[in-house]
Order: C-alpha cells, then sequence, then structure tokens
C-alpha cells in the first residue's frame, strides 16, 4: 500500500518530519511577509487586508481567500479581540473542510499497473518517477521505468543515471522517436517481465501547445489498446513555486486526457504551495506526493494534516 498518511515506520515518520518541514518552509515564505499575522497580534481592519493579502499570495485561489475572510470576518463581528490563533484556527476549519478528500490513496491492485507522469518543462517529471520507482523497490514492487522523453537530448541520459545509482529497470527511448511507441514497448515489457508497476516518464510540454497534448492522447490511447482494461493513473507533476499558473497547466491537461492525480514537486523551495489547494477545489483530483527535495527519499505521501499542521498549527515558529 503507498499513498496517503497510512505508512508506518522509520521510514515513513522521516519521510513526514521532512514534508513538515517544507511546509514549514513554505508557511514561513508566505505567511511571515504579512508580518506574523498568525502569531501574537490582535485582529484589526488593516491587519484583515493583510491577511487576504497573505492568502492571495500563498495561491489558495480566490474562493478560498474569500470563504476564509468571510469566515474571519464573522468570527471577528462576535469578538473584536479576535485572536491570531483563532484566525488560524479558523483558516484550518475552511481548508480542511476544502481538502477533506484531498489525500490520495492507492494500492497496486491490477499489475502491471501504469503511473504515466506528465507536466510542463521542468516541473519534476524525471525526478518524480526515479524517486517514485525508488519508493515502490523499497516496499517490495517490481517496478520498470519507461523513459518515453524521446524530446529532449539529456532525458535518456539523466533517467540512465538515476538507474545506475539505485539499479532501476529502465526501458530506453530514442531520441525523436514516436513517444507512444516507446510506451507500448515499455508496457509490453513490464507484461512480459511480470512487473507490479510501470512508470513513464514524459517530455516537459507546456499546456498551450495543442499538438504535443494531442501526442499525449495518443500515448494514451497505445496504452489502453495495448492492455484493455488495465489500471492506468496519469498524474499531472506541477511545480509547487508556480503559483496561480499551475491551475491553469492542470486544467488543459486534465481536459486532454483526464488526470487521475496531482504531484507537487519543490515545496522545500521557496514555493508557494498553496495552489494545490485551488486544483483541488477546483478539479477534485487526489494528491499523492509530494516532492520536498532532489534526494532519492524525498518523495513524501500528501497528507492533509502536515500540510495544514505546518501552515498553520499551534506548534508553528512562523512568527519569530
Ligand atoms: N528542490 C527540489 N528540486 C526538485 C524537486 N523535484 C525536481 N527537482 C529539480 O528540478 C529540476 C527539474 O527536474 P526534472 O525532474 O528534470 O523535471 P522534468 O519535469 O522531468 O523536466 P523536463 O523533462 O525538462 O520537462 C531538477 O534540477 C530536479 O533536481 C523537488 O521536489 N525539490
Ligand atoms: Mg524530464
Amino acid at each position: 500500500m503507498d499513498g496517503g498518511h497510512a505508512t508506518v515506520g522509520p521510514v515513513a515518520f522521516s519521510l513526514l518530519k521532512k514534508f513538515g518541514r517544507s511546509v514549514a518552509h513554505t508557511a514561513r515564505a508566505t505567511f511571515s511577509r504579512a508580518g506574523g499575522l498568525f502569531c501574537r497580534h490582535r485582529l484589526t481592519l488593516d491587519r484583515l487586508e493583510d491577511l487576504e493579502a497573505t492568502l492571495h499570495a500563498a495561491d489558495f485561489g480566490r474562493e478560498t481567500v474569500v470563504q476564509v475572510l468571510e469566515a474571519v470576518q464573522q468570527a471577528h463581528r462576535a469578538d473584536r479581540q479576535l485572536h491570531s490563533q483563532k484566525i488560524a484556527e479558523i483558516a484550518r476549519r475552511v481548508l480542511l473542510k476544502i481538502l477533506a478528500n484531498a489525500e490520495g490513496s492507492w494500492k497496486i491492485e491490477k499489475p502491471p499497473e501504469v503511473v504515466c507522469l506528465v507536466g510542463i518543462n521542468g516541473a519534476g517529471k524525471t525526478t518524480t518517477a526515479a524517486k517514485l520507482a525508488i519508493r515502490q523497490l523499497q516496499q517490495g514492487k517490481a517496478v520498470l521505468l519507461g523513459s518515453c522523453d524521446t524530446f529532449r537530448a539529456a532525458a535518456d541520459e539523466q533517467i540512465s543515471r538515476w538507474g545506475e545509482r539505485f539499479h532501476l529497470d529502465i526501458i530506453h527511448s530514442q531520441r525523436g522517436g514516436d513517444a507512444a511507441a516507446a510506451a507500448f514497448d515499455a508496457l509490453s515489457a513490464a507484461v512480459a517481465r511480470g512487473k507490479d508497476l510501470l512508470i513513464l516518464d514524459t517530455a516537459g510540454r507546456l499546456h498551450t501547445k495543442i499538438n504535443l497534448l494531442d501526442e499525449l492522447k495518443k500515448l494514451q490511447r497505445v496504452l489502453h489498446g495495448r492492455m484493455p482494461g488495465g489500471n492506468f493513473h496519469r498524474w499531472l507533476v506541477v511545480d509547487g513555486s508556480l503559483g496561480s499558473n499551475s491551475l491553469e497547466q492542470a486544467k488543459t491537461f486534465h481536459e486532454a486526457i483526464q488526470l487521475t492525480g496531482i504531484v507537487l514537486t519543490k515545496l522545500d523551495g521557496s514555493s508557494r504551495g498553496g495552489a494545490l489547494v485551488a486544483i483541488h477545489r477546483t478539479l477534485g483530483l487526489p494528491i499523492y506526493f509530494v516532492g520536498c527535495g532532489e534526494g532519492p527519499d524525498d518523495l513524501c505521501p500528501f497528507s492533509v494534516k502536515n500540510y495544514l499542521d505546518d501552515l498553520l498549527g499551534p506548534e508553528t515558529d512562523i512568527c519569530d
């Protein structure tokens, strides 16, 4: 079993701690801009504007910002001395409702299952493919990596480097070749080798380029044709530092290939992270993992509790 927060054990624990640190960083980057809004201070009307600006800066999306502000204003009418801690609690309640079904829970049921990673250039697809493969191998699964980025010269080399370091089984592709044909070959190999999981790394593509999205559609058709009735997952890898633009990407990719999940990367950087709320709210897609570094262990199952604890929780150190 993988995904969600059900995994236990020391490895999972350290991953969760790491996840916590990443989001705390996000929180610091965003909430500190409003001068420690959720700390010490009592709410005044100008601070309410600060709160609004902070929530916008965190890329939660307009509807969510309005919802949090309305809830805070309502509480403020009842208690003119509304404490920052209380504001955090209110924000938590609103976000918790929005994210109620956001935790992706994934268990391989029909091997070989296929996880196809898609997204714009540089989002973190190849790194996520390798990290996910390593993670699944550690959990005893037979994993094959399919390199379907036939576009970028260094793509195959990049995945080969991961393969050499971590003994990953890889099906390589030809530069300039047909990505759908590469996916077909990889799936055939996964079936022949009795794999539990095939992870497909695809070329980065702008969500505004129709022909590139058509290529992805073709790739999906070919996979379904090769293994009718199989379990195919289509996860969008989203760069957590890109903010509200991520929602537009997610919408277009979803329209093209009906995404089944999200992986949010680079939460360890100065990322804003809140776009995850906007994407989930708009498309209802589960979030399976967050990338919190460039190392092999830096892929953490998404946990709503951790996310909110680190963003708003009482133990947070964002006011220092
Ligand atoms: N800090 C950090 N860096 C990451 C993370 N995920 C990926 N990166 C880095 O982001 C850069 C791009 O990652 P790739 O995995 O090559 O991205 P990609 O989506 O495959 O890129 P293209 O194939 O060019 O579209 C690399 O330098 C990665 O090491 C993450 O979670 N945290
Ligand atoms: Mg790549």
